[in-house]
């Protein structure tokens, strides 16, 4: 398997187990070569917090790529999580043509919202930019509340088949290629994840822990993208990261002073293992 050049853009929280310091751990574990390019820094995610900093690093993302592409830098995968700004949408998409290497994969996790809510950073003006964002993209991460702001589908706490089948649907119609549905659950304690091309779909099905761990979505994707630039089929890799993921939470849960992030460094020898 050849050695991958994957590059990430998300922001750094430094203190709450988010964005960078998840994905850059686990893409490094999964064995790729891992650049990063923080989009924002901020002293925690906005998630729980109250009085973080945040520095926007939107005027620095031009000149930094300008100097990889005067180096000739090219990536095998781009992968984007939490951006700073609606500015930076443009600017990643712009890099999706000029770092590609041959083979290129880009990689969309619109983290934006959950449980029904945008998170605080962001509006409609960032949801209609990041749509132009996931429906360029290869593959797209988003959970059920991001798939709503995407697609104009109502957001449903409670749901069946047909409306994620809908949901599906209208994300794909709107042009996205292939989607990784996160956190789809239809019992009590179970969860799961779907993931269609467009033609097939398929529904991995796995056990609930418990509601709203911190974090998860990134650990999520980024064990998803570990797996998938390893050469597994996307089926696969998410099937690989939603058993990482429970392991993480199962790793968490007890420890109530841990409630900002999932202790997902403990069990990467497992995911290392799933990987082999
Ligand atoms: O986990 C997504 C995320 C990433 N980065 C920041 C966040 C969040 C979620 O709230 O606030 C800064």
């Amino acid at each position: 398997m050849k050695y991958k050049k994957v590059l990430t853009v998300q922001d750094i929280s430094c203190v709450g187990q988010c964005s960078l310091t998840v994905a850059l751990p686990i893409l490094s574990a999964a064995g790729h070569e891992t650049a990063i390019l923080p989009s924002a820094v901020l002293s925690t995610h906005t998630a729980g917090f109250t009085g973080y900093t945040c520095r926007d690093l939107t005027d620095d993302m031009p000149d930094i790529t300008a100097h990889w592409q005067k180096e000739g830098i090219k990536f095998d995968a781009i992968y984007t999580g939490y951006l700073g700004s609606a500015t930076q949408i443009g600017y990643v998409k712009d890099m999706f043509e000029t770092l590609s290497a041959d083979r290129f994969v880009s990689i969309v996790d619109p983290a934006m919202a959950d449980n029904g809510n945008l998170y605080p950073a962001f509006d409609q003006a960032f949801v209609e930019e990041m749509k132009s964002l996931v429906f360029s993209a290869d593959i797209i991460l988003p959970n059920i509340t991001e798939a709503c702001f995407l697609t104009g589908v109502e957001y449903r706490e409670t749901y069946d088949e047909a409306y994620i089948d809908r949901l599906v649907k209208a994300l794909h119609l709107g042009g996205a290629k292939t989607v990784i549905l996160t956190g789809v659950g239809y019992t009590e304690d179970t969860t799961g994840v779907v993931i269609s091309d467009g033609n097939e779909v398929n529904y991995y099905k796995h056990k609930r822990i418990s509601q709203g761990s911190h974090g998860t979505g990134d650990v999520y994707a980024s064990a998803f993208v570990g797996a998938y630039m390893k050469g597994y089929p996307a089926y696969n890799s998410a099937r690989i990261a939603a058993d990482y993921t429970v392991k993480c939470i199962e790793n968490t849960i007890g420890d109530e002073s841990h409630w900002y992030g999932v202790k997902f460094e403990p069990v990467l020898p497992y995911y290392i293992d799933e990987l082999r």
